[in-house]
């Protein structure tokens, strides 16, 4: 059986967790996931940095010992995993004694094979970053980091011979294309490399200065750097040097980073583990930055999201969802609430959940929630159909795979929305009312199959939704899990079993409410210089601009449309414009949609005609449409946008 190991960032327990941390946390959960489904052992590791002169000053503020200090923050770590669906393995600490037994272990093996000295050294410490830059290193003489000046500070310290295993590691990179990913991470790295501004690497400081750190095992009057420390969870995590240890089964690992830590996982910890004579890790995958309205998250600015708040408000699972559908990794990505509740209601209220919504309500209603049976001769449609569900999971398993979990999910969601288009081109509708059940059969259990299978797929990402839609559909789970692997998955069809009874109803991902920005909340417009009015051309039927004006057009989704009780040829529509309520719109559609077809899709609505009476239900607001041979078509946008959005 293969075995897959994924690693997030020890989090430093100086600050508590937000949005960032849950992100790489939730990635790597996926990611260990995604690697169960393909039937693999995996070992998902996380924890937290606990050393370091940022603790016993964040420690000292708060009138605490260290000690108190980190264990508040790390429980607090440690409990929030569960509440986003993480299910991580291990959760090392850096002062669990069997963390800094190894440490020091690591150490003395460096120190014995001779490439670890001790020395003068003068540098420019930068407290915030914790160490020292030489003067390439610096920006107009300001950390790059911090923009602050460091002090600089001489005195006797260990050195690791790191600059000894440079050229063996630039040449690493260039042979091993992938090692550093995505590419634009590598370069940073070989321009590093290639820019001489790398020297040996401190690995000490004298407990004169700082005793809040593991003690070196060849003298008593130093502590370990952090980083040093911290780089070595990894492998004490697994019980590295141990006997039947984890570190056999599970190392190399994969890392996960973002690109904040590029330097001390690509330059610091390669050496560090050629230096002991270990296998260096797979990959190291260095994702971007998450930003809110393209600004740093900062305590400062009052603007850091909170990610259980966030979960709470939207779902666990479509936060997780949004978090590695919305960022291509290796880039910065945006977190709002208008980008947050855009993407939940175009992918998973509408697509998603409408599909399952609007299949299982049909099932129920034309075979009484039974699952009919698989046709014996397969039509076209529903090969087509067969065929792109292979494809697109094919798709995903390739992009998932590769970090590329924008791209991997958004393949999956080819899949579902031709299923939503598959639902209004073959009319189940239609096939009830002219009596071929056996092709209306047919159709449900094609939907019904490749919902199963976007249910598989979907797990890593959204595990409780996913065992949510297997429930629905009767497939019977293991241990919590899809019983079938993602291989299997793809290589097959007909694993949905005839006959099974299954929900009659499904409501998984409700709409989101967009909030109404305040008027009072938005930025006072700058007095325009009044344009001078253009000349009306007032001929025949043209109206004015403001005439056009006045009409106020605007884009939302059905929510509810039946058949009005007292006119055949009308439909009662419930739409979502982005008001408080829902309008009750009465529309002559009923002769060329079956009500069924329009829940979940985005019409233009005039949202200002006055309310009118028809057969004793009021109409507020008209749906456009658009007239060809006597038969009307419904008006839409080429993409999902946020309802109530106008239309000029
Ligand atoms: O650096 N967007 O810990 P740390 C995305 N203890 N991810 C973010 C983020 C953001 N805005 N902010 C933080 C440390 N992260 C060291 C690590 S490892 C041996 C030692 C995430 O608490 C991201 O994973 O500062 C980043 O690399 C990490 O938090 C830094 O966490």
């Amino acid at each position: 059986m293969n075995s897959f190991c994924i690693t997030t960032p020890i989090y430093y327990v100086n600050a508590r967790p937000h949005l960032g941390h849950a992100y790489t946390t939730i990635v790597a959960d996926a990611l260990a996931r995604y690697h169960k489904l393909l039937g693999e052992e995996t070992f998902f590791l996380t924890g937290t940095d606990e050393h370091g002169d940022k603790i016993v000053q964040a420690a000292e503020k708060n009138k605490v010992t260290p000690q108190e200090f980190v264990d508040g923050i790390s429980n607090e770590f440690r409990a929030l995993w569960p509440k986003l669906g993480i299910a991580n393995d291990a959760f090392v600490r850096t002062t669990d004694a069997h963390h800094k037994k190894l440490v020091q272990k690591f150490l003395q093996q460096v120190y014995n094979n001779g490439d670890i000295y001790f020395g003068e050294f003068g540098g420019h410490y930068c407290y915030g970053c914790e160490r020292f830059y030489t003067e390439k290193e610096l920006e107009n003489g300001l950390c790059p980091q911090h923009l602050t000046k460091p002090e600089f500070i001489s005195e006797k310290n260990y050195f690791f011979r790191m600059s000894k295993y440079l050229p063996w590691l630039k040449q690493y990179i260039e042979e091993n294309p992938n090692f550093i990913r995505p590419e634009r991470y590598r370069n940073e790295v070989l321009a590093m490399l290639e820019s001489g501004a790398l020297e040996d690497l401190c690995i000490s400081r004298p407990k004169s200065r700082l005793t809040w750190g593991i003690e070196l095992p060849f003298d008593k009057d130093y502590v370990c750097y952090v980083w040093f420390d911290a780089l070595l969870n990894y492998i004490s995590a697994l019980g590295w040097s141990e006997e039947g240890s984890r570190f056999e089964q599970f190392w190399p690992a994969e890392h996960l980073v973002a690109k904040d830590i590029l330097k001390p996982h690509a330059v610091f910890w390669p050496t560090m583990l050629k230096a002991a004579g270990l296998p260096l890790y797979k990959h190291l995958n260095v994702h971007g930055y998450w930003l809110v309205r393209d600004t740093k998250m900062s305590k400062s600015l009052g603007n850091v999201v909170d990610p259980l708040e966030t979960a709470q408000r939207f779902g666990v699972d479509a936060f997780r969802y949004f978090l590695l559908r919305e960022m291509t990794f290796g880039s910065d990505a945006n977190c709002t609430e208008e980008s947050m509740i855009t993407r939940m209601n175009a992918d998973l209220a509408n697509d998603l959940g409408n599909l399952y919504s609007r299949v299982l309500s049909m099932n129920a209603k034309y075979f009484e929630g039974i699952v009919p049976a698989m046709p014996a001769v397969e039509h076209e449609d529903d090969k087509a159909i067969r065929e792109l569900a292979a494809e697109c999971m094919h798709n995903y398993r390739q992009l998932f795979g590769q970090t590329l979990f924008a791209q991997g999910l958004d393949s999956l969601w080819v899949l579902v929305r031709a299923l939503n288009k598959y639902v209004d081109s073959q009319a189940p509708w239609a096939l009830a009312k002219q009596g071929q059940t056996e092709r209306l059969g047919a159709v449900l259990y094609t939907l019904l199959e490749a919902m199963r299978k976007v249910a598989v797929c979907v797990w890593p990402v959204m595990p409780t939704a996913a065992c949510a839609m297997l429930e629905q559909l009767a497939v019977p789970l293991r241990d919590g899990m899809p019983a079938t692997t993602l291989d299997e998955e793809i290589a097959s069809w007909g694993g949905l079993a005839c006959g099974a009874h299954i929900a009659a109803a499904s409501n998984l991902f409700p709409r989101i409410d967009m909030p109404k920005v305040e008027a009072a909340a938005k930025p006072a417009k700058a007095k325009k210089e009044k344009k001078p009015e253009p000349e009306a051309i007032a001929t025949g039927n043209n109206i004015d601009f403001d005439a056009f004006k006045a009409v106020d057009m605007r884009i939302g989704t059905v929510l509810v449309a039946e058949k009005h009780p007292n006119a055949d040829r009308i439909l009662r529509l419930e739409i979502d414009l982005g008001e408080e309520a829902p309008r009750q719109i009465l529309s002559g559609l009923a002769d060329f949609y079956q009500p069924e077809a329009l829940v979940g899709r985005q019409v233009c609505v005039v949202a200002n005609l006055a309310p009118r009476k028809i057969r004793g239900l009021l109409s507020h607001g008209m749906v456009l449409t658009a007239e060809k041979d006597g038969k009307l078509e419904l008006l839409t946008v080429g993409a999902p946008v946020p309802n109530g959005s106008g239309i000029a």
